[in-house]
């Protein structure tokens, strides 16, 4: 605890807007499900106050006995809302008590079933620490906090395969009905040195069997982890239920796995067959090495979970942001790990690549606003935004490069890596021809910390590249920080467009940023120091040789939400 102005504040990187616990440790997100109120609710008038618009259910992985992963006491934490905004905590749904999961409730996914009764899919560690699948229900699917949940005797219900090998077995997804009736859930194994993502299927979801051929395998890859599996309208944004199906009927499917090496996940759209399960990639040329997949935030965010919100006609995803400060810092603090801001996610028009950009019920947090109109950014420039407490805001931002043909440098194929190149040619201080031009975020008054989001366009045999990056490396004066610089390449027109837009979530800890209208996300977390004692500063700047303009800024001050606080049930159920 830091002394400010003689009073003694909790300075720890807690968020304002972003999911996170009140205490202890939480990681990857698992099953999520709008509540609707069943028809037959609107005659009983006591459930009404409770169910007036339905509640959303977040699980997610969740230690109650502290700060810190463990292994083996790894529960199902519960929380709901009303709006994806603010959210009471309500304990956990499943803890490790019995002989299938003794050592671990770890991730899976929820499953509404017809008829309305809550499911779970999930990896349980049983008495020998073996990953094994395990299903629970909701013991009372009309209570609308779902508080109780009973696993049948029937557990496990997939044994550890005999193929399997290095206890790398886990993590089911939603799982899906087929034109057969029959139901499918994927599950990430590592079969024989290959990372698999393996489909069972079942008439009753308790009798499981694994179909011959896996929906994936590669050797390049051999530790996957919760993989997720959904449908996506080719055209519009709506989003589909998960069972939705009919290739070359408008519907495409994105298999989007996490690998445990780079920590990264990664995706590709593609058409999915249920006569055999099979999924063709539309970008086969990228191989199955899923590495070359596309990225889905190019940050410290990973193990993403989505769910189709039939509230609002939208997939709605989730993803885990770490903690990257020490292991006594989280003990000090006492809890650690965030979400993502809920995204909605869709696909392009290009049918490529999915689209992702923050719920708008996030605007219902926005108060005070800044804007800039026209406003031109010499080369070297640097453009203070003044008029709202920075390290809690949203910010979005359209620039336009005028110079595009004249200013952008030569692309080195040697710079593929987009690590590497966001190290060699990143940071805010090195100049370069169009950009770097972004934002400083979570600046300290004299600019010995800040964290820049940028891009960089690149001209490549007559076409352009751009590159975005979140340069972490002078983000803390801290020595025990992890301080990295992460960036990836944005898959737009900048050619046709002459501009690219920026959107960048700034919550104390946690900067979400999305490139190009969402095409390209990078989630990171930063512990500035001089947070404790002094407000932060926000820059548009650029250090290209050349002019870029803010066609628009706008910045809004954010307010706070509620985020599972003990005292929040009431508020939160009664919205
Ligand atoms: N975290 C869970 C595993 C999963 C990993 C355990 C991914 O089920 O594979 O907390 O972060």
């Amino acid at each position: 605890m830091c002394p400010v102005n003689g009073k003694l504040q909790l300075h720890d990187g807690r968020t304002a807007y972003h999911f996170q616990p009140a205490k202890f440790w939480q990681n990857d997100p698992n099953g999520t499900m709008p509540l609707l109120p069943p028809p037959s609710f609107s005659f009983l008038p006591l459930f009404r106050p409770l169910y007036h618009n339905g509640l959303y259910h977040f699980f997610y992985q969740y230690n109650p006995h502290g700060p810190l992963w463990d292994t083996g006491k790894l529960s199902w934490g519960h929380s709901v809302s009303g709006d994806l905004v603010n959210w009471a905590f309500l304990g956990t749904a499943i803890d490790p008590t019995d002989p299938f999961d003794v050592n671990g409730c770890w991730s899976g996914s929820a499953t509404v079933l017809p008829g309305g009764r809550p499911a779970f899919l999930y990896t349980g560690r049983d008495a020998g620490g073996v990953q094994v699948q395990n299903v629970a229900f909701a013991k009372n699917p009309l209570d609308p906090l779902l508080r109780e949940w009973e696993k049948p005797s029937c557990n496990p219900i997939i044994a550890f395969p005999a193929d399997v090998v290095n206890n790398n077995f886990r993590d089911p997804t939603t799982a899906w009905l087929g034109r057969d009736g029959l139901w499918r859930m994927v599950v990430a194994a590592e079969v024989a040195g290959a990372g698999s993502a393996l489909v069972y299927r079942s008439a009753d979801f308790l009798r499981w069997e694994r179909n011959a051929a896996p929906m994936h395998s590669s050797a390049a890859v051999p530790v996957l982890e919760c993989p997720d599996f959904f449908p996506v309208a080719e055209h519009g944004t709506d989003g589909l239920d998960t069972s939705a199906n009919g290739a070359g009927t408008g519907v495409k499917h994105v298999l989007k796995l996490s690998e445990f090496d780079t920590h990264q996940d990664f995706y590709m759209v593609g058409r999915y067959d249920d006569e055999g399960d099979t999924f063709s990639p539309e970008e086969p040329d990228r191989g199955d090495n899923c590495r070359r997949w596309r990225c889905l935030d190019y940050g410290q965010a990973y193990a993403a979970k989505s769910f189709f919100d039939a509230r609002r006609n939208r997939r709605v995803q989730w993803l885990w942001v770490n903690e990257y400060d020490s292991k006594a810092d989280d003990v000090a603090k006492g809890w650690a790990g965030v979400q993502a801001f809920p995204r909605k996610v869709w696909l392009d028009g290009d049918g490529k690549q999915l689209l992702q950009w923050p719920v708008d019920e996030i605007e219902t947090l926005r108060t005070k606003r800044v804007g800039l109109q026209g406003t031109e950014v010499k080369a070297g420039g640097l453009h203070e935004i003044v008029g709202v407490a920075s390290s809690q805001a949203d910010v979005e931002v359209v620039f336009e490069i005028p110079n595009l043909e004249d200013e952008a440098e030569s692309f080195d194929p040697d710079w593929l890596d987009p690590h590497k190149l966001c190290k060699d040619k990143g940071a805010a201080s090195a100049h370069g021809g169009v950009g770097p031009f972004g934002l400083i975020v979570m600046a300290s008054g004299d600019l010995q910390e800040q964290t820049a989001v940028f891009f960089r366009v690149f001209k490549h045999h007559g076409k352009y590249k751009v590159f975005m990056c979140t340069d972490l490396t002078r983000s803390s004066t801290k020595a025990d920080v992890y301080k990295d610089a992460y960036g990836g390449f944005v898959d737009v027109d900048i050619q046709k467009d002459k501009s690219i837009s920026l959107r960048t979530l700034i919550d104390h800890s946690v900067i979400e940023s999305f490139g190009g209208g969402g095409r390209a996300c990078i989630t990171t977390r930063v512990y500035p120091e001089h947070a404790a004692t002094s407000s932060s500063h926000l820059y548009v700047f650029n250090n290209g040789s050349g002019t870029v303009n803010v066609s628009k800024l706008e910045a809004w001050e954010m307010a706070t939400a509620t985020v599972n606080s003990a005292d929040a049930l009431d508020a939160i159920t009664r919205s």
